[in-house]
């Protein structure tokens, strides 16, 4: 069911399970071509996340900063894998629903939470255009999500976001702050002992 959370912000629950295993198909292709790796933050910790990227952009951190760039430094420079064209209309769909019919992300960043990751309270600001959406896929072990305000102290609420759930994030919730408390140590019956989250943005 679709659920409105924020003026600009609505949960489409299990949105991707009709495709579930054609979906994981292609992320396991992305993910064999690109391996997961642990960014540095521009302060030198190893984030607790693992992440990687497909299409023509892909995120990074490392001790000069947050950004998106055409080329994979772990693989000498090599593009960032194609994304899956699933992948890409599945996002597309999500967001015409969520009243963005004109999304067309060039960028999915793949995140992954083994038990005891976690993502600290923070805004996306690294991409060009805020009036773009970002929409989020939740694959494996659930989390509990904070979804914050515009000020890092406005008190959050907390959404549980399980295997195959969806969000749409756009117009004035695009830049609310938001983090991923730790995952609970579990087992999921296809992803095993992780969370696996995609977000396809309008990067550049
Ligand atoms: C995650 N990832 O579950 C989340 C899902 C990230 C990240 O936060 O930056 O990789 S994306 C959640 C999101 C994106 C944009 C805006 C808002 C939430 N929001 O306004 O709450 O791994
Ligand atoms: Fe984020």
């Amino acid at each position: 069911w679709n659920e409105r959370i924020g003026s600009g912000t609505m949960l489409l629950h299990g949105f991707v399970l009709a495709q579930e295993a054609l979906l994981l198909a292609a992320l396991r292709g992305v993910i064999a071509e690109a391996p997961f790796r642990r960014m540095q933050t521009p302060g030198g910790r190893a984030m607790s996340v693992a992440t990687t990227s497909c299409g023509r952009l892909g995120w990074m951190t490392d001790r000069r900063g947050y950004r998106y760039v055409t080329a994979d430094p772990l693989r000498d420079q090599a593009p960032w894998p194609t994304m899956p064209p699933l992948l890409a209309t599945l996002a597309e769909q999500a967001a015409a629903l969520a009243g963005f019919p004109a999304f067309r992300p060039d960028s999915c960043l793949i995140n992954r939470y083994v038990p005891g990751a976690k993502m600290s309270l923070h805004q996306d600001k690294d991409e060009a255009d805020f009036s773009q959406p970002i929409v989020s896929v939740s694959l494996g072990l659930p989390a509990v999500f904070q979804f914050g305000g515009l000020a890092r102290s406005d008190k959050a609420q907390r959404y549980l976001l399980t295997h195959g759930d969806v969000v749409v994030w756009g117009g004035p919730d695009r830049l609310r702050f938001h983090g991923v408390l730790p995952v609970k140590p579990g087992e999921h019956p296809r992803m095993g002992a992780q969370r696996i989250n995609l977000t396809f943005r309008v990067a550049g």
